[in-house]
């Protein structure tokens, strides 16, 4: 058939023209799809049989979007705003039928064209400031001609998905089918009526004009500035809506796609994309098997990481045996959870019957016994290593001969955890973020002799927990902890080297951080990571060595759960600057006789990072981690490190090499060789 390509294609059915795309996985608008759908525009509105031509997609969903791949590459022609104007200049009315996700340049199709069916339950959305970028191709015009300003701003600048029922007040859709029915005969079926009726039309969005309403621009921008924590995208996003909310479309969509070229070629663009292939990737192994298929979990611990654990695996439908040594302290572990089944149904999250139908997936027990028929049991006790070494004795006795058996660790040496097994095959570690229903990230751990069908599995249901699960070896802290120990190492050492407890927080918020490194500290308590180090020689040839940390906890303070720790904290727990914690400090330094000296923002932003940088680089080529963008997705899911910044690997790519190779340079000179190792920087080259 003329006009064709390997992506798009073109069929009649009685009066209706069909252009069909099938360019897996997400129909992305690659040059052949926006060349199809001019061609197959062309070709319908030069068929005089042809009355109207639908849009519809092969697949898992309409168009999801531009083609991500091809940013970064020259761009080819049809742009995309030009293939939009075209569907929606078309003589004959074009009628899009939506099902999965329309997002982005999907949607913007969606809305050059005249009618929008959909299948219930589908989503539209412009994403784009998820990936740094604007909508380019008339999102930001088309959209708030159909569903008014106000939420237009809220969709674009918060890049939500929003399913079509919640458009039923608007004239966004024109119809929705259910589930049940096919949605290409249900399309078609629509489609004729109107042709049959008489009453189709060519509706063009971009003729209508804007219901601005009464909006309270300044408060928006405000309020939009605070949620963007530094995002460019979302005020650019708020600047071009505001701009061009009265100008006629092809005015407003120049505005549009000049504010979209310039954020493509932003660093917050590139790393926001980055992010999204490097996200995409660490789920992705090769481990050699098949996952097995888990239903029933079992865990040990019902402290505040079992409960979460506990939580997380509830939410996704798995039924759940909870064991602990004493009834009353399964009791509180029971509450915990239930409470935050309340906080989600408080918040909204979900129904209270879904809640009350998660929550009945949990069972309790005294005994190990219990665990007689999990698939998986992943152990959360406290951090000894004998402790837990008798726990996998006795948990090995107990459970069936393919269970796979985790541990939550987050330091201590899962081989010689294993070690006490009969098949140290089946022992593996599964490393959560405390709060664990909430943290995404999940070190999927391989010890020596972890087979990989345990490992798989374990990837396999982070995916169904919605976890970002990121393969890593065994090491002290595994990638995530040892890294953070080597940050929180150069935080401390700031320190005594005269930066204030104030100063290290405000830089490191200020550049993006979630938190400040001592704020952090206060909150999960100086003694946790005391206590580990503790377990650990001490590293005599650095005397500073978390020196600053072992003064608060000498003194009992070990943060928020005793009221002081680098800050003081009042019955409501606002944090204050304490001169005690400061005092502390100096003194310590004095004994250890570091000279005092002051430091901007940018150093002690820039030597933390190139502390996660060197130390990142080494657990790659250690083979701990599989790939260097694991590091980056582990810092940005399981350490607040922000999104627009890509993580520490991607910051360094930023650098030049020669002088990055410089800074270490001097950092070595200053210290020692043991702290500021050679990196092989060849590595991001
Ligand atoms: C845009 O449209 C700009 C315009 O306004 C203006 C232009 C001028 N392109 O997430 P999944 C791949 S900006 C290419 O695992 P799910 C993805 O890499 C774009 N590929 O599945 C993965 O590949 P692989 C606005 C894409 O079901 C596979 O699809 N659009 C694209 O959990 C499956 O993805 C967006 O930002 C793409 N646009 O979720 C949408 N999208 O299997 C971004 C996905 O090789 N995408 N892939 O790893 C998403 O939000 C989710 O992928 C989606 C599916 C909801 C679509």
């Amino acid at each position: 058939m003329a006009n064709e390509n390997s992506q798009v294609s073109f069929f009649t059915q009685g009066k209706i023209g069909i252009i069909e795309i099938n360019y897996p996985p997400v129909n992305a608008l690659s040059q052949q799809v926006r060349q199809g759908l001019v061609e197959g525009v062309d070709k319908f509105n030069q068929d005089a049989d042809i009355k109207a031509i639908v849009i519809r997609c092969k697949e898992r969903t309409f168009i999801a979007g531009a083609d991500i791949k091809e940013f970064g590459k020259p761009p080819t022609v049809p742009f995309l705003p030009d293939v939009v104007n075209h569907i929606e200049a078309s003589e004959k009315p074009v009628i899009a039928s939506l099902f999965g996700t329309s997002l982005g340049g999907g949607f913007e199709v969606a809305l050059a064209c005249h009618y929008r069916v959909a299948q219930k339950g589908a989503k539209v959305g412009l994403p784009e400031v998820n990936l740094g970028l604007i909508p380019g191709a008339g999102g930001t015009q088309r959209l708030p001609r159909v569903v008014g300003v106000g939420k237009a701003l809220a969709m674009v600048t918060q890049g939500t998905h929003v399913k079509v029922e919640d458009f039923v007040d608007t004239n966004l859709i024109d119809e929705i089918f259910e589930i049940e029915v096919n949605l290409n005969e249900q399309t078609l079926q629509y489609v004729e009526s109107l042709i049959e009726s008489g009453s189709i039309e060519v509706k063009r969005l971009g003729f209508q004009t804007v219901e601005a309403g009464s909006l309270d621009w300044d408060a928006e921008i405000a309020k939009i500035s605070k949620k963007a924590r530094g995002k460019e995208a979302p005020l650019v996003a708020a600047d071009v809506i505001r701009k061009t909310a009265e100008l006629p479309i092809l005015e407003g969509m120049k505005i549009e796609r000049e504010a979209f070229l310039q954020l493509r070629e932003s660093e917050q663009s590139a790393a926001l994309r980055y992010v999204f292939g490097a996200e995409k990737s660490s789920a992705k192994h090769e481990l050699n098997a098949q996952p097995v298929n888990v239903e029933s979990v079992g865990i040990v611990g019902a402290g505040n990481m079992g409960s979460g654990i506990a939580t997380a695996f509830l939410n996704a439908g798995y039924t759940v045996n909870l064991v602990e040594q004493t009834e009353d302290a399964l009791r509180a572990g029971i509450s915990r959870i239930t409470k935050n089944f309340e906080s989600n149904v408080k918040r909204g999250r979900m129904t209270q019957e879904k809640a009350d139908n998660l929550l009945a997936g949990l069972t309790s027990s005294t005994e190990y016994a219990s665990f007689s028929n999990c698939d998986l049991v992943i152990e959360a006790i406290f951090e000894d290593i004998e402790v837990k070494k008798s726990l996998f004795t006795q948990l090995d006795k107990v459970v069936k001969p393919d269970c796979i058996l985790a541990t939550n660790t987050s330091y201590l040496d899962i081989d010689q955890i294993a070690s006490v097994v009969v098949d140290p095959g089946r022992v593996i570690g599964m490393h959560f973020f405390s709060p664990a229903h909430i943290m995404k990230l999940l070190e999927v751990v391989k010890a020596e002799k972890s087979s990989d069908i345990a490992l798989a599995t374990a990837m396999t249901v982070g995916k169904k927990l919605r976890k970002m699960s990121v393969l890593v070896g065994v090491c002290f802290g595994f990638a995530g902890n040892r890294m953070y120990t080597r940050y929180g190492r150069e935080i401390q050492q700031m320190l005594l080297e005269g930066a204030s407890i104030e100063q290290i927080d405000k830089a490191m918020t200020n550049w993006g951080m979630a938190m400040g490194p001592l704020a952090v500290q206060d909150l999960s308590g100086i003694d946790i990571g005391h206590n580990a180090r503790s377990a650990q020689p001490f590293p005599e040839h650095d005397p500073g060595y978390f020196r600053a940390a072992a003064s608060m906890v000498e003194q009992g303070r070990l943060g928020r759960k005793t009221s002081k720790g680098f800050y003081i904290y009042d019955e409501a727990g606002k944090a204050s600057s304490d001169p005690e914690a400061t005092r502390l400090i100096k003194s310590k330094a004095q004994d250890l006789g570091i000279a005092q000296k002051s430091f901007t923002d940018n150093e002690i932003v820039e030597r933390a990072l190139l502390a996660l940088i060197s130390e990142g680089l080494a657990l790659y080529k250690e083979g701990i981690v599989q790939r260097l963008s694991d590091i980056d997705v582990i810092w940005l899911h399981g350490y607040g490190f922000p999104r627009h910044k890509g993580g520490p690997i991607f910051q360094a790519r930023q650098k030049d090499l020669a002088d990055l190779s410089g800074k270490f340079d001097e950092l070595r000179a200053s210290s020692s060789e043991l702290i500021w190792p050679a990196v092989d920087l060849t590595l991001i080259d």
